[in-house]
């Protein structure tokens, strides 16, 4: 196997088989996989709710196989800092931040990866606020119904 270094940053809120895929896909361009994982402080500056706190989130993404290392990311300008710190060869992300981190081309190798379809964080969340809004009501008529039609038919 290479002996790269693989440096990565998230929120990794609700993981979900598409964090799951990229890691795992990521693993495979070298050696060790360094996940930055974005402080609960961080995402109010990127203005993203998160429904996990960043301690949690962290503890699950360092136990996903694939990863070797977790660090806060606490800033947008660390990233520089971080490829010197820990000897980067190839900076990576979903293909969803496409040529946003080019300028880092001149610190290591800059890739992105295509995203899993069909699954995001933002997704679930929006679906559990529409399961959440089913009140209680609507759930006792229907099942009254039911009970009624199930007599009907015994
Ligand atoms: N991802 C993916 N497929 C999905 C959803 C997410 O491949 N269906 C990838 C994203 O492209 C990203 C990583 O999983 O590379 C983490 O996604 P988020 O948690 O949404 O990360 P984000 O909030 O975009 O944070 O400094 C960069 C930021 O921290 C990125």
């Amino acid at each position: 196997m290479i002996s790269k270094t693989i440096l990565t940053y998230g929120t990794y809120d609700m993981f979900h088989v598409g964090h799951l895929e990229l890691l795992k896909r990521l693993k495979g361009l070298g050696l060790k996989l360094i996940v930055g994982v974005s402080t609960d402080e961080f995402n109010e500056i990127k203005g993203k709710k998160t429904i996990i706190p960043y301690n949690q989130r962290a503890s699950i993404v360092d136990a996903i196989q694939y990863v070797d290392m977790v660090i806060p990311e606490e800033h947008w300008e660390q990233k520089v800092e971080d490829i010197k710190k820990y000897k980067v060869d190839i900076f990576a992300m979903g293909s969803d931040w496409e040529g946003k981190f080019d300028f880092l081309k001149q610190y290591c190798e800059v890739v992105y990866l295509k995203r899993t379809d069909g699954i995001s964080s933002t997704e679930l969340k929006d679906k559990l606020q529409k399961i959440s809004k089913i009140n209680l009501n609507d759930l006792n008529q229907a099942f009254e119904i039911l009970q009624r039609l199930k007599h009907d038919f015994e």
